[in-house]
């Protein structure tokens, strides 16, 4: 028996254990034998590529805003190192540099050359992990890796259209043999942004909610309001460019009744 994500949200809803990220996909469906409804997440891992395919850093902004909503710590870890030219190494180099100020711990590792695994499997020990990612990041070769026996189907993603069909159709959950549990969801192409309103957004961009209480209004959007210590930050080069955009481009598309 399958359960949508929404449909057991609704369910649980008193349930202070539903601080999943999961929640939020509603359009991913799990099975309820895994017993996901119990789990409480530790963190979340999004395993991100730049090449084949390629993680936009809007996606990894999404990905980050739900896992901030959460309260659950993110780690980001990009797959496919052995793939990478210089100009996706500086693309990496650039992550690091948006990324870890604001708190984010980044990786590249690369599961076909066996680099970096060490580093992820520290992270993940004793703790429960949601890994995320769009389809073809190499999620099911991770797990591949560590449970060499599961022998989960991998896709082949060379002619890569971004449109290819999921490996991975239902969220599972495992236990790890070094301690700790992840969880894998399904490749996803679209993280929509559930239960996070405009007014509230800015708070989930950590660099963010450390200067906006410096604005002049109390309701500042960080749009063009007069006196915003947000785009002044952004301005001064202390908020990455790409981040404000990001935070322009979700905002676009949260239906907000009351704005
Ligand atoms: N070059 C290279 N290819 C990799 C690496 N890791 C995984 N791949 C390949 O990437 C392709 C996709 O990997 P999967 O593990 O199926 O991706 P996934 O994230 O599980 O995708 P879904 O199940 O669709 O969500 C496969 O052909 C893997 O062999 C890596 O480190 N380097
Ligand atoms: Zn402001």
């Amino acid at each position: 028996m399958t359960l949508t994500v929404r449909a057991m949200r609704s369910q649980f809803a008193a349930s202070s254990q539903l601080a999943y990220i999961l929640e939020t996909a509603h359009t991913w469906a799990l099975s309820v034998q895994h017993h996901i409804v119990a789990a409480n997440l530790d963190q979340s891992l999004l395993f991100a590529t730049l090449r084949d395919p390629k993680t936009s850093f809007g996606f990894i902004d999404r990905f980050l805003v739900i896992s901030e909503a959460y309260h659950v710590p993110a780690i980001i870890v990009f797959n496919k190192a052995d793939l990478l030219r210089n100009k996706e190494l500086a693309q990496f180099e650039l992550a690091k540099q948006i990324y870890e100020p604001i708190g984010y711990t980044v990786k590249l590792i690369s599961i076909e050359k066996n680099t970096g695994l060490d580093d992820i499997q520290a992270i993940l020990k004793d703790k429960t992990t949601l890994l995320s990612g769009h389809s073809g990041v190499g999620k099911s070769t991770f797990i591949n890796y560590i449970f060499p026996e599961l022998k989960l189907r991998t896709k082949e993603v060379s002619g890569w259209s971004g449109k290819g069909m999921h490996t991975t159709t239902f969220a599972e959950m495992f236990d790890l043999p070094f301690g700790g549990k992840i969880i894998d969801t399904p490749g996803i192409r679209e993280m929509g942004i559930v239960d996070v309103s405009r007014q509230e957004l800015a708070h989930y961009f950590p660099e963010m909610r450390a200067v906006m209480g410096e604005c002049q209004f109390n309701d500042c959007n960080h749009l063009e309001e007069p006196g915003c210590a947000v785009k002044d930050a952004v301005n001064a080069g202390i908020i990455h460019h790409e981040r404000y955009l990001s935070y322009l481009n979700i905002r676009d598309t949260i239906d907000d009744k009351s704005y």
